[in-house]
């Protein structure tokens, strides 16, 4: 990949670039805790971005996104958010980042090229904005560390893709290693890397093809109904800065009374903090099937309560719910379409893609996209 791109690179600009590779990534469970400082257990996957990179002699930026066959320039002193085309925003985001830090920054050019699906759920945007921020550091000697690298990155999509994520996708395209989960905490960003492999088990993603759009006002709105059960707790339990220090009592006492969809909502995200601490638990047993059990707890408590299923995401979850073979499953990322995350005895894989692929397509009317990855490491220059 590196040469390729490298090549491609010479021959638009005439330079030799910097490459750099930054992953996409899975998450095994916790899901929508990030962003109410709770845990996460994601993992950077062999699907990647790469962006060619070169300094320029003066102050614009030159883009080009390879896969779409579509260009993009802009001075520095102009930076702003794009309207109309979507992925230069993840470039120039990260650029605004440096430029917010006081870094004097030149033009330069970039080619970007990637393999994480778009809008599947395995966080694409993050890959290239951990990418350009990775390259923008090296290419300046700006020497930060990873971490604040991490937390640029995500403000870039904040900024300039108007998302409020959570840390997660960031932080496990950045700092992945190979055949580990990591354990964050999202409130300390204390993290612990977790073996993950698994014998004679493979991480199948399912996806939809429904395009799901964070940015479509609904990941906001989560944000902000788990924000009001905090507000309405605080005013009795001063110490509650996040659903992190609520306990159900709480929500039965505080939140039920006031809002049952508000209390819903943070009900799920209570419940699924607790899940991952325990699944954690189970996968340093080596008990796998119970992990597994709670993937699939965690699928119906983000369809039933936290409402970020969508019926195709739902339809391939119950497809697999009562098949030995599959030892856990469930919808991943923001939700409203993307992928599904099943662990997967490795000899029944290839029957399941067939059998779901072609039941998926005869229910639904759209096609199935099965992708068998392996965990990888984080950003890197290549
Ligand atoms: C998206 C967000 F970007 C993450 O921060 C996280 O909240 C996830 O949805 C849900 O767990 O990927």
């Amino acid at each position: 990949m590196k040469n390729e791109i490298a090549q491609k690179f010479k021959n638009l600009y005439g330079a030799e670039p910097l490459v750099v590779r930054s992953p996409g990534r899975i998450n095994i469970i916790g899901e929508h805790t990030d962003y109410n400082d709770g845990f996460v257990l994601p993992a950077a996957i062999d699907k990647a971005a790469y962006l060619a990179i070169a300094l320029r002699d003066d102050d614009e930026i030159h883009l080009k996104a390879e896969d779409m066959n579509e260009t993009f320039s802009i001075s520095i002193k102009e930076l702003k958010p794009v309207g109309d085309i979507g992925w230069p925003n993840y470039i120039l985001g990260s650029v605004a980042q440096f430029i917010k830090k006081g870094i004097p920054l030149k033009g330069f050019n970039a080619l970007l090229t990637s393999d994480v699906p778009i809008g599947a759920g395995l966080s694409s945007s993050a890959a290239v904005e951990c990418a350009t921020t990775f390259a923008l550091n090296e290419l300046f000697s700006t020497h930060y560390d990873r971490i604040e690298m991490v937390k640029m990155s995500q403000k870039a999509e904040h900024e300039y893709a108007g998302v409020m994520c959570g840390i997660m996708d960031q932080f496990a395209s950045m700092m992945g290693k190979k055949d580990h989960v990591i354990k964050l905490d999202c409130h300390s960003l204390e993290y612990e890397y977790v073996p993950f492999k698994l014998d004679g088990i493979k991480i199948l993603l399912l996806d939809t093809n429904i395009k799901h759009s964070l940015a479509s006002s609904e990941y906001n709105t989560r944000r902000k109904e788990c924000a009001q059960a905090v507000e309405w707790i605080k005013e009795h339990e001063p110490n509650v800065n996040s659903l992190r220090d609520v306990t159900e009592e709480m929500l039965d006492k505080y939140v039920f009374p006031k809002d049952e969809l508000i209390d819903k909502r943070s009900r799920f995200v209570v419940q699924e903090i607790n899940r991952l601490q325990k699944a954690c638990e189970d996968l340093k047993k080596g008990d796998i099937d119970a992990m597994g059990k709670k993937m699939f707890a965690t699928h119906d408590g983000l369809s039933e309560m936290y409402s970020v299923s969508c019926d195709e995401l739902d339809y391939l979850i119950n497809f697999v719910r009562n098949n030995d073979a599959v030892i856990g499953a469930r919808m991943m990322g923001g939700g409203f379409g993307g992928c599904t995350i099943n662990l997967v005895k490795e000899n029944a894989v290839p029957g399941l893609i067939k059998d779901i692929s072609a039941q998926y397509e005869k229910h639904n009317g759209i096609k199935l996209d099965a992708y068998v990855v392996s965990i990888s490491d984080g950003t890197e220059i290549m």
